[in-house]
């Protein structure tokens, strides 16, 4: 039989940290015994608990040398340490870049349905915790009325259908983040994942659902915050409103 060349073949997984020095070790262990042969980069942002060298310990001992450690000098957040690993693995031609939490919510054992529906056509499969079959284990209801309530209210300003469109379990296909421009993007915290389903959406790019089960950290510490929360609410309300001016003017003939 001819060697596949599915896209999946060279996927890089990006996790992000930020204290997670206790967390990060069980992820990738789940994750290299889950998808053997991605790679792994951790962008780590020069955690004070030491995740760092945590990280580097992990990939000296990886006999298959798939991991690599991104030491950011200082906390960017979320967003720019994402931009800095697709930078990083567009530039040693992944062809599949993944975002991943290094704390656990994010199941690695998804990762291959993540996978298959990129190698089906999609250019972005979102770990999904709202379509059939996915679901939300550990959270006390203030967080699940927060989630639902921000997809809701951006599946209403924006007009899309996804829903889970803040979800930051996600297997881009590297075309389709090599088409933006990363520069121009700022979000920072759940906004980056609504900003970066805008944009492949804008570019009549394909996004589709997996359902997953994700469930909340025991260990370590959230980063959420209202600053986080407010960049969100701020910002969709401005695309939605943008969107909706270009169509009127496009009805009005301007
Ligand atoms: N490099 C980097 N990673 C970050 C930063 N902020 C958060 N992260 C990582 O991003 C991932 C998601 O952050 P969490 O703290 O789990 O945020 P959350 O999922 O909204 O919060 P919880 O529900 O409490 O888990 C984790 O792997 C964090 O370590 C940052 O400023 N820089
Ligand atoms: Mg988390």
């Amino acid at each position: 039989m001819p060697r596949s060349t599915a896209p999946s073949e060279r996927t890089l997984v990006i996790i992000p940290t930020y204290d997670e020095r206790d967390t990060l070790p069980v992820v990738v262990e789940r994750l290299l015994a889950a998808a053997p042969d991605v790679s792994v980069l951790v962008a780590d942002d020069n955690s004070p608990d030491g995740t760092g060298e945590v990280a580097d310990r992990l990939a000296a001992e990886d006999p298959r040398g798939r991991i690599t450690v991104l030491h950011r000098k200082g906390k960017e957040g979320l967003g720019a340490a994402y931009i800095a690993g697709f930078r990083w693995g567009l530039a040693r031609d992944y062809t599949v870049l993944v975002e991943m939490d290094a704390d656990g919510s994010h199941p690695p054992e998804r990762l291959p349905a993540m996978l298959e529906a990129v190698d089906a056509g999609a250019d972005l499969a979102i770990g999904s915790r709202y379509v059939p079959g996915g679901r939300v284990v550990n959270w006390p209801w203030q967080r699940h009325v927060i989630s639902r309530g921000g997809n809701v209210y951006s599946r209403i300003m924006l007009g899309v259908g996804i829903k889970d469109i803040t979800a930051g379990y996600r297997a881009y296909r590297a075309g389709a983040l090599a088409e933006l421009d990363m520069d121009s993007i700022e979000s920072k915290g759940y906004c980056f994942q609504i900003d970066m389903t805008w944009r492949l959406l804008g570019n009549g790019r394909k996004v589709v659902e997996v359902p997953i089960t994700f469930t909340e950290r025991t260990v370590g510490h959230s980063k959420m915050s209202e600053s986080i929360f407010r960049e969100a609410a701020v910002n969709v309300a401005r695309w939605g409103w943008q969107k909706r001016r270009r169509q009127l003017r496009e009805l009005l003939g301007r």
